[in-house]
């Protein structure tokens, strides 16, 4: 496998990196966070889109690797934003895998933050309703360690995994991510409009700020605004970018 070989030697030829999307606070306009995104350009310079990769690695133990580089990397970049003093901005990390990865993942995040200095309230752990079902009683309680010292935990792809609701209680989550597929027919879409809505109102009663993905249109962020949505992400505030190339962004006060 093509990845395997890429992660064995290091990354050296730096085909796989990470990209980092802004996301707009929408009451204060204020850019806080983004989101770390893995891209892997192969020795051809093909780009595989992730949701191709990640899916096939999550199969193999190449995702353990990874996810160690993405940790690695978002990590070294926070380190560099902090060091640069003008970017402050929280990195939020996908983390995906089982049961007894997720234990070395979180050991892994916690080496880097000590090695780098870092305060923990500069990253967030988004975990999918799917991998949710392998997280054991210990990373439970390491995820709320972690939560105590400021880690911000996400629910990514809201609304779409095959899962129960019970996990709001049992794990200590910060923040529900609507999917993009809720939001893609906003406003006029009937369906989605009351869905939207709904989560919202679950968010907020439950204490939990909530993330808008793939906010593409004015529309959609005005719809998401009306309804006090917390936080859009996607192309209509912005792209993902290098991490060399958010410094020259224009951030919110
Ligand atoms: O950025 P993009 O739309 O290509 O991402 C496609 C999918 O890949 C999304 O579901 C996203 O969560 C996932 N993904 C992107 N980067 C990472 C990563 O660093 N780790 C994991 N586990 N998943 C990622
Ligand atoms: O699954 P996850 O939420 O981690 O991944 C988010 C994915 O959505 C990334 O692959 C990212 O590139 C993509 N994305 C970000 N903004 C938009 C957007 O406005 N529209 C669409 N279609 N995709 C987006
Ligand atoms: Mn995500
Ligand atoms: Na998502």
């Amino acid at each position: 496998h093509a990845l395997h070989s890429v992660l064995k030697n290091g990354n050296k030829d730096n085909q796989l990196c990470l990209q980092y999307q802004p996301l707009l606070n929408i009451k204060s306009g204020d850019t806080t966070e983004c989101e770390a995104l893995l891209r892997w350009k192969n020795h051809k310079g093909e780009s595989i889109p992730a949701d191709e990769f990640i899916p096939l690695a999550e199969k193999t133990n190449l995702i353990e690797k990874l996810n160690l580089f993405v940790i690695d990397e978002a990590c070294k970049q926070q380190s560099i934003w902090q060091q640069s003093k003008n970017i402050n901005m929280r990195i939020n990390i996908n983390l995906s895998g089982n049961k007894i990865i997720f234990s070395k993942l979180l050991k892994r995040f916690i080496e880097n933050v000590n090695h780098y200095n870092l305060n923990p309230n500069l990253f967030g752990i988004e975990l999918t309703e799917r991998t949710i079902h392998e997280v054991s009683k210990d990373t439970i309680k390491d995820l709320e360690q972690m939560r105590e010292k400021g880690v911000k935990i996400s629910i990514d792809d809201f609304g779409t995994g095959y899962s129960s609701l019970s996990y709001l209680k049992k794990l200590p989550i910060t923040t529900l991510k609507i999917d993009k597929e809720f939001i893609v027919g906003l406003p006029d879409d009937k369906a989605d409009h009351a869905l939207v809505k709904a989560i919202i109102t679950l968010g907020h009663s439950l204490n939990l700020d909530v993330v808008a993905e793939g906010v593409e249109t004015y529309e959609q962020f005005a719809f998401l605004k009306k309804y006090s949505c917390d936080i859009a992400q996607g192309f209509y505030y912005h792209r993902p970018l290098p991490g060399n190339k958010i410094s020259y962004l224009q951030l919110a006060a």
